[in-house]
C-alpha cells in the first residue's frame, strides 16, 4: 500500500478509489521559450506526487497532504484566486475540468509528494496533473489535453502565467528519454537520453536559494517577451528568423537582450536535440553552459548562488552546468563524468560555506515515466 492510500485510510476513515502518481521535472534546455511557443527537452524525474482519491456525490472538497500542516475543505468549487496555498492546486484542476465541461464532482485527496517543494522542480505542476487523473477516474482526457487542462488551472485559477513545459513533462515523459515539445503544434518526441550508458550523471544541485521576486519577475519577462513579438510583428519569437535584423528593429537594450535569449535558446535546443539523436550526450555539455550564460547575463533570471554552484561544478570538471526551471533560485543541473560527481557536489558544498550560503543538497537524476494510475 502506498504511504498515499495509508494516510488517505488515516484522514477519512475509508478506501480510495484510486491512487495517481505525477513527476516532478528538470529541464535539460530551452528556458523561458514555452510561452514563446519553442522549443523545450524537459525530463521527469524519479519524484513525483502521488495522490489517492475518491469521488463525491455531494460536491465538497476535502483536500490532505502529507507534508503541509493545513487541511481543506470546501462545500462546493471554489472560484478562481480565493484558494491559499497548496490547496490551490488540486482545486485549480477541480475548477479546469469545470469549466471545460468535464465536472469532477466532489473529492476527497490525500496527497504525498517526493518532490521538492520550492526548488523549481514542478511539483506544484505533478500535484494539478496528478488531480486531474484521480478526478476524472476511468475517463481520463488524453495526456496531452491533461497538460493543457492542467497549464489552464495555473493560469486562470492559481494566477501563475506559466507556459506549457512542465505539465507536459509531467504528463508525456518517458523512462530513459528527453521528452522534446514544439510548444506550438504539442507534437512530443521522445528522445532517448541516457547519461549513465556513457558513464555520465545528471547531477542537480537544489541550491535552496529563496525565490525572489519570482511571480512578479516571471509575468514582466513574459510581458516583455510579448510585447517584442509585437514590435517585430510576429505572432511570437519563436518566429523570429533574422536575429540580427530583429535586434536592429528593436527599440532598447533590454527588450533586445532579451529577445536574443529566447531566440538563440531556441536553437540551442534544437543542437541539443541533435547530439541526442546522434546519442552524443557528452557533447551536450557547452550548450548547457551557453544556455547559462544566455539566462545570467541576457534574461537575468540567476542569483549569486546559482552562479555559484554552476561556476564550481564547471571548476571541478563537469562537461557544462546550468540553471534550470524558472530561475531565481531554485536548482541547477550538471552534466558529470559519474566518477566525478562526487567531487563536483563537495566542490559546490564547499563554495557554499566559504559564502556564507545555506547548504545545498544534490541528487542525481535519471529520465523518468510521466504520470500514470498506480492502483
Ligand atoms: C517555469 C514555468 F512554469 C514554465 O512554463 C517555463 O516557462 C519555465 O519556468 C522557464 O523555462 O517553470
Amino acid at each position: 500500500m502506498t504511504a498515499a492510500e495509508r494516510g488517505f485510510r488515516a484522514a477519512f476513515g475509508y478506501g480510495p478509489a484510486g491512487v495517481w502518481r505525477a513527476p516532478g521535472r528538470i529541464n535539460v534546455i530551452g528556458e523561458h521559450t514555452d510561452y514563446n511557443d519553442g522549443f523545450v527537452l524537459p525530463v521527469a524525474l524519479p519524484h513525483a506526487v502521488t495522490v489517492a482519491a475518491a469521488p463525491r456525490t455531494d460536491g465538497r472538497l476535502r483536500f490532505r497532504s502529507a507534508q503541509a500542516a493545513e487541511a481543506f475543505e470546501a462545500d462546493a468549487l471554489p472560484r478562481p484566486g480565493t484558494v491559499a496555498g497548496w490547496a490551490a492546486y488540486p482545486a485549480g484542476a477541480l475548477w479546469a475540468l469545470a469549466e471545460e465541461g468535464r465536472p469532477a464532482g466532489g473529492l476527497d485527496l490525500f496527497a504525498d509528494g517526493t518532490v521538492p517543494t520550492g526548488a523549481g522542480l514542478s511539483s506544484s505542476a505533478a500535484l494539478v496533473c496528478a488531480t486531474l487523473l484521480a478526478a476524472s477516474g476511468d475517463d481520463p482526457p488524453e495526456p496531452r489535453e491533461t497538460a493543457r487542462l492542467a497549464r489552464r488551472a495555473e493560469n486562470d485559477f492559481v494566477g501563475m502565467p506559466c507556459g506549457i513545459m512542465d505539465q507536459s513533462a509531467s504528463m508525456l515523459s518517458r523512462e530513459g528519454h528527453a521528452l522534446f515539445l514544439d510548444t506550438r503544434t504539442l507534437v512530443p518526441e521522445h528522445v532517448p537520453f541516457d547519461p549513465a550508458a556513457r558513464g555520465l550523471t545528471l547531477l542537480v544541485v537544489d541550491t535552496r536559494a529563496p525565490h525572489r521576486l519570482v511571480d512578479g519577475a516571471y509575468a514582466e519577462r513574459r510581458r516583455t517577451c510579448e510585447e517584442a513579438a509585437r514590435l517585430l510583428g510576429v505572432a511570437a519569437l519563436r518566429d523570429v528568423t533574422d536575429l540580427p535584423g530583429a535586434l536592429a528593429a528593436l527599440p532598447d537594450d533590454l527588450t533586445r537582450r532579451r529577445v536574443r535569449h529566447v531566440v538563440t535558446e531556441n536553437a540551442r535546443v534544437l543542437e541539443a536535440v541533435e547530439l541526442l539523436r546522434a546519442g552524443a550526450v557528452d557533447a551536450l555539455g557547452p550548450l548547457l553552459t551557453a544556455s547559462h550564460a544566455s539566462l545570467r547575463d541576457d534574461y537575468e533570471v540567476s542569483v549569486p548562488e546559482v552562479d555559484t554552484a554552476v561556476d564550481t561544478a564547471l571548476d571541478a570538471g563537469s562537461l557544462g552546468a546550468r540553471i534550470t526551471g524558472g530561475g531565481f533560485g531554485g536548482c541547477v543541473i550538471a552534466l558529470v563524468g559519474t566518477d566525478r560527481a562526487e567531487a563536483v557536489a563537495d566542490a559546490v558544498r564547499r563554495a557554499y560555506k566559504e559564502r556564507g550560503f545555506t547548504e545545498p543538497a544534490f541528487f542525481p537524476t535519471v529520465p523518468s515515466a510521466g504520470a500514470h494510475r498506480l492502483s
